[in-house]
Formats: structure tokens, sequence, C-alpha cells
């Protein structure tokens, strides 16, 4: 059943970056993505902040383009994107969400975290699921699930775990866009 829920979740994700539906997604597509959080947090893209998530986006892609075999400015087809995404994420458990999704999770909090606490409290989670077009009506309940010590605020670790989820189908708020 996981599976299933994966599969759907990364196809809606590949559709929705290949805008001009040739059926392929390249780097741009990751850069264009970073561009519109950066637009909607409202951050100058020459900040620091602006910047790491960038450099994390641009560093996902060409880790996943390397692999897939295509070479980081290569761009991917559906099936090469979900078979590395597979391979390289889902297939290594915690490993793999470490490796590729965590210096974009942490570069989110780093967008976020404007009390500077190095933690996502609830109003900067609000913001995030708003920047990425999540209606953030779910946030009070997500941000309960998600806050697996019930800290009252979510590390990086407890971020990367939540997006995990979302893609085993046992959570249903992306952080990472829809
Ligand atoms: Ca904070
Ligand atoms: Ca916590």
């Amino acid at each position: 059943m996981s599976t299933t829920v994966k599969g759907d979740r990364l196809k809606k994700r590949f559709e929705k970056w290949d805008v001009n539906g040739n059926g392929r997604i390249g780097k741009s597509d990751y850069e264009a993505e970073a561009r519109r959080i950066i637009e909607a947090f409202g951050e100058d893209a020459s900040s620091p902040q602006a910047r790491a998530l960038t450099d994390s986006y641009i560093s996902m892609y060409e880790f996943l383009a390397t692999k897939a075999g295509v070479g980081a400015d290569g761009s991917m087809t559906e099936e090469q994107f979900l078979n590395v995404v597979e391979a390289q994420v889902f297939a290594e458990g915690d490993a793999g969400f470490n490796r590729v999704v965590r210096p974009t999770v942490a570069a989110m909090v780093g967008l976020c975290d404007t009390d500077g606490d190095g933690e996502v409290g609830p109003p900067e989670f609000h913001k995030w699921l708003e920047a990425i077009g999540v209606d953030p009506s779910a946030a009070v309940e997500a941000f309960r699930t998600i806050d697996s010590d019930g800290s009252g605020t979510l590390t990086v670790d407890e971020l990367v775990a939540a997006v995990r989820a979302y893609h085993f189908g046992t959570l249903d708020v992306p952080l990472l866009g829809r």
C-alpha cells in the first residue's frame, strides 16, 4: 500500500514540476521551485537563507540526476525520476532521506526560523505551509503530529521524519511542496 502512495505522490510531484509538459524535469525546475518558495517567504533572493535553499535544491537535483545516469545538468524522464528516487531515497530508508532531503529541510528551517532558535515554532510552521501552497488550516494538527517529542517546536530531525511519513502515506501534509 505504501508503494502506491509513494508512487502517486511522486508522480504528482513530477507533473507539477514538468511545467511545459514535455515529460522531462531538469535542474531549472528545481531552481524555479526554490525561487518560488523564496518569493513566497518574501525573502531577498540574495540573503544567506535564500541562497542556502537554492543551493540545497540544486544539490538535490544534481545528486539524483547523476545517480540516474543523465549527468548533473541532464534532464530526467518521469520513469528515470521515479526510479532514482526509489533507489536513492526510499530504498535507503533513513540514510537516503538524510542524505537527499535533510539539507533542503534544514534550509527551509533557516528561511522559516524568524526567532532564531534553530527550530520551527507554530507561527513559523504556519508560514512554511503557506509558502509552499498548502492550506494552513491543517497546520495545527500537522504540527502536533510532527512534534513527536511534544516540545512545542519542530527540529530538523522531526521535519525530515515528516517528509518521509508523507511519502510513505502516514502523514497527509507535504512539506516540500505538493
Ligand atoms: Ca524558530
Ligand atoms: Ca519537537
